[in-house]
Parts: C-alpha cells; structure tokens; sequence
C-alpha cells in the first residue's frame, strides 16, 4: 500500500511503571514492575499516533535499556525527524540509520510510530498498511523459569485449557532436561512444545543440548549468545531440534547471514530488537524466499506495543504461533480499550476493519502511570526540507 508524506510537528516520551501480575524470570534476568517507555507522536494537522519503545530496566537481553533509549531518542532521532517533511514510513528507517550506529529498539519505537501515524492519517488499519492478509492470528504462551518442574507443568497444563497452540519454556543451565521432561509428559506427544535458553548455553554444552532431542521440541531458541552465528551452526549439525534465533538477528544482513551460514531453521521476528517495521518486514521476505518460517516475538508489550506485533503478525509467512498472549496474562488492566484477548482456540483477531492501531489509549490511565515525561517540538524556525 502507497503512502502518503508524513510532518511529524511534536514527539512525547513518557515513561510509565505498569506492574505484571507475576514476575517473569529468563536465564539472563527478570522483569517485575515493567517500566514502560511510551511515544506520542503529531503530525502538523494535529492527528496523533501512540508507539511503545521494548527496551527493558537492565541491559540483560539486549545493550538497550528505558534510559539509553530516552537518551538516543531525545538527543539524536527525534531531532532528525522533527519538523521535516518525511516521503512515507518506509523511508524513515534509513534517516535514523544514517550516521548513528545502533540503537535498534529506540529507532524502532520512532519508526513505528510512523507506521501507526501514517495509517491513522489514512484512515487504514495497520495491519493492511504493513500488507497483512491473516484476521486472526495464532498465539503461543511464554512461561518463565518456575521453582519446580510440578509448577512448570501446572502453568503449561493451564496454557493448553486456555487454548494456546503453542507453550515455549524459558531454560537456563539449571533448570532444563528434568524441567522439559516434566512437561512433555504431561501435555503427552503432540503439543507443540518449544524452549528458549536467551543464550545461556556455550558449544561445549552441545552434547547436554542433544538430550533435547528425544523431546520432540519444535525448536530450541537461541541456544548461545547473540554474536555467535558460526556457532550456532556448528551446533545446528549436532541437534535433530530446530534452532530459532531471537537475539542474534538484529537485522536483515543477520538475518542472511543465519540461512547462509545454516545457524537455525527458524527466525522470531521481534520487531522492536531489528529497528523496526521495515527491516521486520525484509527478514520476513528473505525468511520467506528462503523456505524458513517466521514468528512474531514478544518482549512484554503493553496493548500499544501489542498492536504493532499483531499488525505485523498478519503477514503471510508468520506461520508459526507468536508470543502474542492477551493483556489480562500480563497486567491487571492494560493501558488500551478494548483489551486484546484470544480465542478459546488460540487465536487473537487482529482489528484489520479499525484505522490505525485498532485500540484507544486510555490517556487518562496513562497519566496516572507516568513517572516522567519530556515533549519533543519541531524547531519552529525550521521549514520542511
Ligand atoms: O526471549 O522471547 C524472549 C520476554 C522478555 C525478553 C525476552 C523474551 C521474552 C519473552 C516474552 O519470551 C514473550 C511475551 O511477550 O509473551
Ligand atoms: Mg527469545
């Protein structure tokens, strides 16, 4: 879909504080009292657009955290945004790219943000702008380290009554094969069961990983660290169990570099951790072009971050289930109206018939969540380039 030129006049970032109904724990950290960085963006005819950054409090899943993001955001991406006159979403990524390294998930939450601004200017659902083609898309449950495999098999017990198509385990070195067993024998052989190490694992555990194997996992993600490509293949060689990379792709090049390389078979795209809509879009097309299925991730998003992965999970190669689990698994209440919830069967709808995000910000909770705000204007002597 062709986009019309898009003023952004005035950015405000507010970082709010919305407390999950549980800890959740991963091999490299936790998150509690999820600090939440938020984005309003206006354009010059007053037409408003609310984008969510992912960064966490602590650098443990990726170097960005709330306050690098605040600071890049405030200092370097929004000056060059503000105040000019911007073709469309797609050409927003490269104006972000051009002379600052990094800062992924900052940029992301801009770039997005003018995807969410563009369809609300033109009056579509994001979904159809991004070229999304699904209603509904299939939804998969997260569960966190627990204290014991009887309380991992309880929560992945209750995940299947709710009707997820899809459990995915967090594993660390401590807590894996007794933790995995546990839950294959409960939930019996056709579950579609995953587990994700968030690279707490080295190549010298690549024999240990192999006991995986005899579980009839639909993929292990991201086994080692992030940089480790090569040795993601090297492993690849030794498991029968798909690899899935998470924190490794970074962007599409990464992403490339996987299927050349042979370090996984599946990709989860996390939106936010490859700067955004356009890159998320590329590695969906190369994934695609390459025979490799895609899946959208999660990074415990609010209902405004949950829009933005919903409309992309709309996309034809999402075939896989994504971490897109309704807000009343996360929070008490959710900053959005409606609430995004699933189906008995394991399916959210994405609200393809509604402009824009297809959820209302609840300004008014919002504001009540806010621990700090700051308003980013246009330079007024500056006229559109
Ligand atoms: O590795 O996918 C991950 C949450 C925070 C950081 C990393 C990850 C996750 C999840 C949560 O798995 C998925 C969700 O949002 O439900
Ligand atoms: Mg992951």
């Amino acid at each position: 879909m062709s986009t019309s030129p898009l003023s952004l006049v005035e950015v405000t970032l507010r970082e709010i504080e919305l407390p999950l109904r549980e800890r959740f724990v991963i091999s490299s950290g936790w998150m509690e009292n999820r600090r939440i960085l938020l984005l309003e963006l206006r354009d010059e005819s007053g037409v408003t657009a609310w984008s969510e950054c992912v960064c966490g409090d602590r650098p443990n899943y990726s170097p960005e955290t709330v306050d690098t993001a605040w600071l890049a955001l405030g200092r370097w991406l929004l000056p060059r945004l503000l105040g000019r006159e911007i073709e469309g979403p797609e050409s927003v990524g490269s104006l972000l790219d051009d002379g600052v390294q990094g800062h992924p998930m900052a940029k992301a939450a801009i770039e997005m943000g003018m995807w969410g601004l563009a369809a609300e200017t033109m009056g579509v659902s994001l979904s159809r702008l991004v070229g999304g083609t699904r209603s509904r898309v299939p939804t998969g449950i997260s569960l966190g380290l627990q204290a014991s495999p009887a309380e991992l098999v309880a929560k992945a017990l209750q995940a299947v009554e709710d009707g997820y198509r899809k459990v995915k385990l967090k594993i660390s070195r401590e807590k894996d094969i007794e933790y995995v067993a546990a839950v294959r024998e409960a939930l019996g052989p056709d579950r579609h069961l995953a587990v994700d190490a968030n690279a707490a694992y080295t190549l010298e555990d690549a024999d240990h990983l192999a006991r995986l194997d005899e579980f009839g996992l639909i993929m292990i993600e991201q086994p080692l660290a992030a940089g480790d490509l090569v040795r993601h293949a090297r492993l690849q060689e030794r498991l029968a169990t798909p690899i899935c990379l998470d924190e490794s792709i970074v962007d599409p090049a990464t992403c490339e570099d996987m299927l050349a390389l042979g370090s996984g078979r599946i990709v989860n795209i996390k939106p936010g951790r490859v700067g955004g809509f356009r890159n998320a879009r590329r590695i969906h097309d190369i994934s695609e072009g390459a025979g490799v299925p895609v899946w959208c991730g999660g990074m415990l998003e609010s209902g405004i971050g949950r829009a933005y992965n919903v409309a992309l999970a709309s996309m034809p190669n999402f075939e896989l289930p994504g971490d897109l689990s309704p807000s009343a698994r996360y929070w008490a209440r959710d900053i959005v109206t409606p609430e995004w919830t699933m189906s008995g069967d394991g399916f959210v709808t994405v609200p393809r018939e509604r402009p824009g995000l297809g959820v209302v910000v609840d300004t008014e909770r919002v504001e009540a969540l806010t621990r700090r705000v700051e308003t980013f204007a246009a330079p007024a002597a500056r006229t559109p380039a």
